[in-house]
């Protein structure tokens, strides 16, 4: 896959980042009936500086099948939404326990464990009721929440988390750790994929050949993951690292080392991209977004 010289990523990610934040913040408004703490809690964590990977995923996968941003921002909103619930029920006591998220303090820190619990469920809420509103046709609103029902209920992220905390402290094969992941991380990155498609109206080719992009695409992602666990810098990264290694985690570093987890890394991306060919120059953002999510530093 040839990328023009004159594309770049740092300017497309900063305009989708806008048009994302501008959305998500209307978005979360709730003018009648929501408890201004449960309000405030919400958009602490929604409206907080993270990478916006899976919203990008969708208006690009879109732009890649030929549809327009505008009627991707709210499927790109919906992922964020879901990732975002995920995030703080990730670190509440009872799953993951941290403190810091995206660089600050992490929903239940700041507002207490029983207001974001509610936090995360509102958002998952939202999430269905943004795509079962402002998706149209009705038809595709309904393939969009059945696509994103999908990647987010038992038997993908909420399944995979459970596989991982059930496996945290046990040995397993690269086999069992692969499967986790693609359910807990890999499945919203592929649905995102899809989501931008589905609302561009791709062919059933083009889901294809994003479905092989998002799948691998996935996998490097949680391998870069696990990799700025061991090797990142935690003011970076907005979290606290080395976390895996203290609790004798199974990981990609831990079972293949380093090095090899990296070239894996790196070979996924080059196979993710080489699925593109058919999309041309229209996969420029695709493109250049996996390759960001291996080199990136948080
Ligand atoms: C609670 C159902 C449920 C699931 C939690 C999201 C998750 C599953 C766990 C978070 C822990 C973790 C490290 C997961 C794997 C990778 C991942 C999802 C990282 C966070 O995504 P980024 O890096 O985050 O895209 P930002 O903050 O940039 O959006």
């Amino acid at each position: 896959m040839v990328q023009s010289a004159s594309f770049s990523l740092d300017r497309y990610a900063q305009e989708a980042r806008t048009r994302v934040d501008q959305a998500l913040d209307r978005a979360t408004q709730f003018d009648d009936g929501c408890p201004e703490h449960l309000r405030e809690s919400i958009r602490y964590s929604l409206l907080a500086p993270g990478k916006r990977l899976r919203p990008m995923l969708v208006l690009s996968a879109a732009e890649a099948c030929g549809g327009p941003i505008e009627a991707a921002l709210p499927a790109a909103c919906a992922v964020e939404m879901v990732h975002c619930y995920s995030l703080i029920h990730d670190d509440l006591p009872a799953m993951d326990d941290d403190d810091l998220r995206r660089g600050r303090p992490t929903c239940h820190k700041v507002y207490g464990e029983a207001t974001a619990i509610l936090a995360g469920d509102a958002l998952l809420t939202l999430a269905f009721e943004v795509l079962a509103r402002q998706i149209r046709p009705g038809a595709v609103a309904a393939q969009c929440c059945a696509v994103l029902a999908e990647a987010a209920g038992a038997s993908a992220l909420v399944g995979g988390q459970a596989d991982d905390l059930a496996g945290e402290f046990a040995a397993g094969d690269l086999d069992t750790l692969t499967a986790i992941h693609r359910r807990k991380t890999g499945a919203m990155l592929l649905s995102s994929l899809r989501l931008g498609a589905l609302v561009a109206g791709g062919s059933e080719e083009q889901c294809a050949a994003l479905t092989v992009y998002g799948g691998r695409l996935g996998l490097a992602f949680q391998i870069a993951d696990d990799l700025l666990d061991v090797q990142g810098d935690a003011a970076a990264v907005g979290k606290r690292v080395g976390k895996d290694h203290e609790r004798g985690k199974m990981t990609f570093p831990s079972v293949l080392g380093v090095d090899e987890s990296r070239r894996q890394a790196r070979q996924l991306i080059d196979e993710a991209c080489e699925a593109l060919s058919s999309f041309g120059p229209l996969a420029e953002p695709l493109v250049a977004l996996a390759h960001y999510v291996v080199e990136r530093d948080h």
